[in-house]
């Protein structure tokens, strides 16, 4: 088999750890490991399989031998060295905003719209959407592609790991100071996440919304391929360590009973359902999302004010299906069919 020399742009981060972990575990085809982060982190070291790898400033880095990067360095950072990293002959899979809504850049879950992948020679990169629109549109998938969907309304919980890690650690420590009765201070986040919500994720913008909700917005309609479905999100943080989950509520073009639309998510690809109606028989973010592969789908029901309306919740590991294995799954499909 083909081997591929491979560079994580960012790979002291939350997402670029779990890039590493993630080749490993599915034995992507490696020759090489490049493990690249800012002048800040180089000579530290990090774990791929039982290696110990160097981290190497990413400004000095020559692309030209590498088949692959798999890039989530921040939105500023991808500007700058994706176009360079392609311009040396690499591939790059973008886990960042930067080029997710251009027309020639692909943006690609690969349950819902993996024939995307072959548009990568425009511009050499493939990007990787946010992670609360990937899990979404993988549970999206089935029923539009059934009865047509017209409408989402939205509201996600968030967990803070998709922050980053000084958001773990300020939720530990805030926790912490709950716990004992001592006043919390905030850097990461605007208000205290410590057993709290924040209707705030990203920026906002001038409708009022955020930008993550805009994200969700933009970013379904071009992996769906129909700017025709209209989104209308919340997004929420939540003092939640690991794992994204969303309660949505579907307006549907055809009626779906709850038990048909639960037949078409439990045969789709990328899920599993866990739906039974008694105490505990639904996903949540700690029990079945963290770690983990799937993208679960529980509370699957009729909407009780809609004809044609389908509720469900949904939760999955938000650095793994959300970011990482995502972007994974990317660069398997570009080896598999085109490298
Ligand atoms: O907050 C989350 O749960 C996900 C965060 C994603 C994120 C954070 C900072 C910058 C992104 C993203 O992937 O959209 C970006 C960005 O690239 O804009």
């Amino acid at each position: 088999m083909e081997k591929y020399n491979v560079a994580i742009v960012g790979v002291t981060g939350a997402v670029g750890e779990q890039m590493l972990a993630i080749l490993e575990q599915r034995k992507f085809p490696v020759d090489r490991i490049h493990a690249l982060a800012s002048a800040r982190s180089a000579g530290k070291k990090v774990r791929y399989g039982d290696q110990e790898i160097a981290v190497q400033d990413l400004a000095d880095f020559d692309f030209s031998d590498t088949q692959i990067g798999l890039f989530s360095p921040g939105a500023g950072i991808s500007k700058v060295f994706a176009p360079k990293a392609v311009g040396q002959g690499c591939v790059v899979v973008d886990n960042t905003s930067q080029f997710r809504y251009d027309e020639d850049v692909p943006l690609v879950v690969p349950e819902v719209n993996a024939h995307q992948v072959a548009r990568y020679t425009a511009r050499g990169i493939v990007a990787n959407p946010n992670c609360s629109t990937i899990q979404m549109v993988v549970a999206l998938k089935p029923i539009h592609d059934a009865v047509g969907i017209t409408r989402v309304n939205v509201a996600t919980y968030q967990a803070v790991s998709g922050t980053g890690k000084d958001a773990i650690d300020e939720l530990d420590q805030q926790t912490r100071k709950v716990i004992s009765g001592k006043p919390v201070t905030c850097d990461v986040y605007p208000k205290q996440i410590a057993f709290n919500a924040l209707p705030h994720i990203d920026v906002f913008l001038d409708n009022g919304y955020t930008k993550e909700e805009m994200k969700m917005v933009w970013e379904t309609q071009k992996i769906m391929e129909d700017d025709s479905i209209l989104v209308n999100p919340t997004t929420v943080r939540i003092p939640v360590v690991n794992g994204h989950s969303e309660a949505i509520h579907l307006e549907l073009k055809e009626p779906l009973s709850a038990s048909q639309a639960k037949e078409l998510l439990a045969g789709a690809p990328g899920i599993r359902v866990v739906d039974s109606h008694q105490d505990g028989g639904y996903p949540t973010a700690v029990t079945e999302g963290d770690g983990t592969d799937a993208v679960y789908v529980g509370r699957i029901r009729e909407d009780i004010s809609h004809p044609r309306g389908l509720n469900m919740w949904v939760v999955s590991d938000n650095l793994r299906k959300g970011a990482a294995l995502n972007s994974v799954q990317i660069a398997e499909n570009l080896v598999r069919e085109y490298i």
